[in-house]
This record gives C-alpha cells, sequence and structure tokens, in this order.
C-alpha cells in the first residue's frame, strides 16, 4: 500500500443525550476523522480523544498537533504491504495512542477494502453477531437513571452499565437490584475511588454485578490487585490497559480477572489483537469499550468485536442512542435481541456520508509526502 494522501477533518456533532462520568459531562463531541488515501482506495479511521484531558492525557488539540506535525509526516510517501506496519513507521512518538490508532486503522480499512474483504475478517475474527450492552451515565435523578435502563431494557440491550462515583454508586445499586434482581449489571467509576474506600467498595458485593470497571487510578495495578484480594466482585480494567504487555502485567498480578479493549486506547487494531490474544490465554474475557464514537469509530470497534475471546457485552450500541444523523449509511443497528451483524461489504463496511461529514466539518488539513 503506497500512501498517497492523509486528510484530517473535525466535525461537531450534538450528543441526543448528555453522557455524564465520574470526570464530567459532554453534551457535544468533536470528532477528528482521518481518511487516508492508498492506491486510489480512501479507508477511514477516527480519533477517539474526547474534548478535554479527562479520561487520559489526550485529547482533540493534542491528537490534532500531534497528528499533523508527526504522525501523518511519517506515514506520507511509505510504502507498506500490511496496516499493522504502519506502528513501526509512528514509534519514534512516544503515547499518543489514540492519536496513533486513528491512523492505524485507516489503513486497516484501506488494506480490507483492496482484498474486498470485511475488516472483521481481516482483523480474524468469526463470530457473525456480536452481543451489545449499553453505558448509561449519571443522570440528573435517580428516577430518570431508572427511565434509561427501562428504555434499553426494552431495546434489547444485553447488559446495562451505569457510571458511579462518591455520592451516586450503592443507592442506585440499591434501586437498580430493587426493580431488576436479575438483569446483567456492571458499573464503571472512572479511577473515582481512592485507598480510602476499601471498605465502602466491599459493599458493592451485595448488588451481584457482573463487574466494576476501574474503580482506582489510571496508572496503578498494585493497589487494584489489593483491592481485588478484599472484593468478591470482579474487578474490570479499561484506562490502566494501554498494551498488551499491560494486560499481561494486569493478569498476572491478580489487578482484574476481565479486561475492556478499546481500540483507540492502545493505540489500534494491531494491538488491540494482541490485548484479546493475551487475555485469551489467560484465559481472561474480554468485551469492547466505547468513547462516544460516530459511526466511523463505531464500524471499527464491531469488527474488533468479532474476535473469539469478546465473550461479554460489549459497550458497542446503536448509532441512534448518539446521533440525530450519524456519519455512516446504514446507521449502526441493534436487533430486538440485542446484537449488531457485522456488515459483509468490504472494509469497514458503511458507507461513509462525505457530504454530511463536509456539512458538519470546522476543519481541515492535508498531508502528502
Ligand atoms: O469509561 O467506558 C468509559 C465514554 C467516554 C469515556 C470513557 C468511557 C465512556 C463510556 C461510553 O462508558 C461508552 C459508549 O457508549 O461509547
Ligand atoms: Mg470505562
Amino acid at each position: 500500500m503506497q500512501i498517497e494522501l492523509i486528510t484530517m477533518r473535525e466535525i461537531q456533532m450534538p450528543l441526543v443525550h448528555f453522557f455524564e462520568t465520574s470526570f464530567g459531562r459532554t453534551t457535544s463531541r468533536r470528532v477528528l476523522l482521518i481518511e487516508i488515501r492508498c492506491d486510489g482506495v480512501a479507508g477511514w479511521g477516527e480519533c477517539v480523544a474526547g474534548e478535554g484531558p479527562f479520561y487520559g492525557p489526550e485529547w482533540i488539540e493534542t491528537a490534532w498537533a500531534t497528528i499533523k506535525h508527526f504522525l501523518a509526516p511519517a506515514l506520507a510517501g511509505k510504502k507498506i504491504d500490511h496496516a499493522s506496519e504502519s506502528g513501526k513507521l509512528m514509534a519514534r512518538v512516544r503515547g499518543h495512542r489514540m492519536a496513533k490508532a486513528a491512523l492505524e486503522n485507516a489503513l486497516w480499512d484501506a488494506e480490507a477494502k483492496q482484498l474486498g474483504i470485511p475488516l472483521w475478517k481481516l482483523v480474524g475474527g468469526n463470530r457473525r453477531e456480536i452481543a451489545c450492552g449499553v453505558s448509561i451515565g449519571i443522570q440528573d435523578s435517580p428516577g430518570q437513571l431508572l427511565d434509561k435502563i427501562a428504555e434499553e431494557l426494552a431495546a434489547g440491550y444485553q447488559r446495562i452499565k451505569v457510571k458511579v462515583k462518591p455520592g451516586w454508586d450503592l443507592a442506585i445499586l440499591e434501586r437498580i437490584r430493587e426493580r431488576w434482581p436479575e438483569i446483567l449489571l456492571s458499573c464503571d467509576a472512572n479511577s473515582a475511588y481512592t485507598l480510602d474506600d476499601f471498605e465502602h467498595l466491599r459493599q458493592f458485593d451485595g448488588y451481584r454485578l457482573l463487574m466494576i470497571e476501574q474503580p482506582l487510578w489510571s496508572d496503578d495495578f498494585y493497589f487494584h490487585a489489593q483491592l481485588q484480594r478484599q472484593i468478591k466482585t470482579s474487578i474490570c480494567l479499561d484506562e490502566s490497559i494501554e498494551h498488551a504487555r499491560d494486560a499481561a502485567a494486569a493478569i498476572e498480578s491478580g489487578a482484574c480477572r476481565i479486561i475492556n479493549i478499546k481500540v483507540g486506547r492502545v493505540g489500534g487494531m494491531t494491538e488491540a489483537i494482541k490485548v484479546h490474544d493475551v487475555c485469551q490465554r489467560h484465559n481472561v474475557p474480554v468485551w469492547c469499550g466505547g468513547m462516544l464514537e460516530s459511526g466511523i469509530g463505531r464500524a471499527h470497534n464491531v469488527a474488533l468485536s468479532t474476535l473469539e475471546n469478546f465473550r461479554l457485552p460489549g459497550d458497542v450500541s446503536a448509532s441512534k442512542r448518539y446521533w440525530k444523523e450519524d456519519v455512516i449509511d446504514p446507521e449502526v443497528q441493534v436487533s430486538p435481541q440485542g446484537t449488531i451483524i457485522p456488515p459483509s461489504t468490504p472494509g469497514i463496511g458503511y458507507r461513509v456520508r462525505e457530504s454530511l461529514i463536509e456539512k458538519l466539518r470546522v476543519r481541515k488539513e492535508m498531508i502528502r509526502a
């Protein structure tokens, strides 16, 4: 593949409903899209960095600048045989995994399109149907949260995940379990707790949760391992896992029993597959996380979720939960059974709506050799 032209675009998309976590509320997304032309074929990728450096240190402005000044120039004009070789060309840049992933994933789409096969086949997936859950943010009131959960269960979603933080946790879980004793339920703290909360976190064991996601610091395995020894609920790590070595270290040290894989967080499809494989070898189930993606990032998540060890429902849900109008056609749809059928057309398998993207676009940059 000859990398001829890299186009960066920022589009702005208001969310249908605000999304709030322990680190803040998002009402509108700034989405950085990458289009890469290789041998006349266009591949698309999405940078999942958010509007501020809260989930992790990257955000859209660092990603934009790092891609423009370092990563895109490292790729433009180069020839590679596989998208997975792009990581080597970008390795001089330390970190900035979400920025790298956007470029690498665009190349994966281009490669699959050149081969005429769906991206999920190129990544080695075999699931013909993927299981979907939803991540529901902190709401203005417990009643509003219960209404949201009722709506998502009626839509067929197989697992409900709620965001928690001190002051929005046990009482909420109590209300949910009172109304739905049997549903598959988990929670995500996005690092909202500390060592002083171990006694408090032990009380989560009363709610038969599938997992508690990222209770402690993003840069810590040691205290997660201590906590895991003291609670029955399985810990799932999200923010802490940046690559396959992290996954091995976390598992072998007992810091978690489940891992959330986000293709952006780990630097692209190649590393995401490696994390998947390490977890599979250790018999640790994984599931695909979400970052409020537009249809392009969502399509990559669908493809990744077809790998065998994605044994738990992911945070990959229907376009319409996020957007009035998505940038792909058809939109990502979820069946009444709470599943997505991966598309059978080449590449990401959804047509990119370039005219809509042009309408939503607020800036654009083109980089060639
Ligand atoms: O921790 O999984 C998370 C969204 C933004 C940042 C972090 C997280 C999330 C979600 C949303 O939980 C998942 C989604 O619906 O895309
Ligand atoms: Mg999370």
